[in-house]
């Protein structure tokens, strides 16, 4: 951990980098849904040093700003899918009548391929529970990256596969559907490619279909985007004027980049006001194939409603809000990090962790208003002797404001709310830096929440 927090201190070199989103682990395979104000992100999640998609587990974070994101930690899990056993694949979550459906892929011990699962909880944040006790699909390698999308009419539709594509209409209870699964007819009109098994060997394509698809309408038309060209992916899209096609293939929005990720998967959503495009890299240091990040890109539509390019950028998203400090702030909730990681517990929900000399955590926007701020305080526990947390604006080594002194707590877990007072005015918006300072090698202490008065 320690090499893996030390590399990711040179990643926000410039103060306005926020790509990729999370810096506090690997994430993949991002599903965003918009829920009231808030924009919720459904992620995959690879494992550090995995030679292969060894996925095990989903994690969901929030942002109201689009700059600062909320971790809320792993919701589901392989474990709440008896039936499952490996590979907890590209997921997407949607509402339905105030409940939240979570679709899956993961390897079926029934079938000893791939199926997809659908779990259901009453938050966007979970908890979630396999709805129905068994797979929706099952048997066949082709049965992974399900999206989901609930039309106007309320059909909600659910595509998926690799390297076919299939449908089917799901019912309204969101967990069932009737009759057969479908199988989309790929055609050089519609994908840039016949179906796999229809392609010439050393004939080249326009394109073609791989995996990943990403389902929804907007305005009178409906959008298949997805991974395409086989692997290194780029990501392209068709579109259709009715639910199921015929599709009609558009282009790439994505292309093959130099993002360290032989995989794209993507995912659209619009958020006050603002188009957003999500993807996934190997930018974080130490990624790679398996070892992926999630970025966004903001981006409009053309006035046909075709999608522009997008790139990659370091920079992603600017805050669209101003994020307020004087209330209770989960310390999980950043716009970048260095070194650190996040925990869950039971009694205090996530924490950020593995807290190390010379580590920080970046709040984005922060609006102090005309000033008067007279304390700072954070809950924090250490089960050996703490260390401080250093309170600074704009930049890692900007002015210091504060500095709160963390004393052994008795526990990793044993919290204690600390104050300080804050030693310099702080007026209007500033970007906000807890810079982690402490004996150099232990691990110092966590750090669950944080305030201004
Ligand atoms: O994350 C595992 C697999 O890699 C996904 O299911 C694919 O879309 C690709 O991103």
């Amino acid at each position: 951990m320690r090499k893996f927090a030390i590399l990711l201190a040179g990643v926000a070199a410039s103060a306005m980098a926020h790509n990729p989103i999370v810096q506090t682990r690997f994430t993949t395979d991002p599903a965003p849904m918009v829920h009231g104000d808030t924009l919720y992100l459904y992620t995959g999640h690879d494992e550090r040093g995995a030679d292969f998609f060894w996925m095990q587990d989903w994690r969901v974070y929030s942002t109201t700003d689009m700059a600062n994101w909320t971790d809320h930690g792993s919701p589901l899990a392989i474990e709440d899918f008896e039936w499952g056993d490996d590979r907890a694949w590209a997921p997407q979550c949607v509402e339905r009548n105030g409940k939240f459906y979570f679709y899956v892929p993961l390897h079926s011990k029934l079938s000893g391929t791939m199926a997809i699962g659908v779990a259901v909880g009453d938050t966007p944040v979970g908890p979630f529970r396999d709805a129905i006790g068994r797979p929706l699909v099952d048997g066949s390698w082709d049965y992974i990256d399900p999206t989901v999308f609930v039309d106007n009419d309320g059909q909600a539709y659910l595509y998926w596969g690799n390297p076919e594509i299939y449908y089917v209409k799901l019912n309204d209870d969101m967990v069932s559907f009737d009759g057969d699964v479908m199988k989309v007819e790929q055609t050089v009109e519609g994908f840039g490619a016949p179906g796999p098994k229809m392609r010439v060997k050393g004939e080249s394509y326009k394109d073609s279909y791989t995996e990943g698809p990403w389902f929804y309408r907007r305005g009178d038309k409906y959008y298949l985007l997805y991974a395409a060209g086989g692997v290194p992916e780029h990501i392209a899209y068709s579109m259709s004027d009715t639910p199921t096609g015929p599709w009609k293939y558009m282009g790439e929005i994505m292309p093959l980049c130099d993002t360290g990720s032989f995989t794209n998967h993507c995912g659209v959503a619009d958020f006050k006001g603002q188009s957003y495009f999500f993807y996934h890299t190997g930018k974080l240091p130490q990624g790679g194939g398996f070892a992926r990040s999630v970025a966004v890109e903001p981006f409009t539509y053309n006035a046909d409603g075709t999608i522009p390019t997008i790139l990659p950028t370091v920079e992603g998203a600017k805050a669209v809000m101003t994020f307020d400090p004087y209330r209770r702030v989960e310390a999980e909730t950043m716009a970048f990090s260095s070194g650190v990681t996040s925990e869950p517990n039971a009694a205090t929900g996530v924490y950020v962790s593995d807290i190390h000399d010379g580590d920080y955590v970046k709040v984005s926007n922060v609006d102090f208003k005309s000033g008067g701020t007279r304390t700072f305080g954070a809950s924090v526990a250490s089960a050996l002797r703490g260390g401080r947390i250093e309170v600074r604006t704009d930049s890692i080594d900007g002015p210091l404001k504060a500095t709160l002194n963390v004393p052994g707590t008795g526990g990793w877990e044993e919290w204690k709310y600390i104050e300080t007072p804050v030693d310099a005015e702080i007026l209007g918006v500033h970007d906000l830096y807890f810079v982690f300072k402490g004996r150099k090698g232990p691990k110092l202490f966590n750090f669950d929440y944080w305030t201004f008065k």
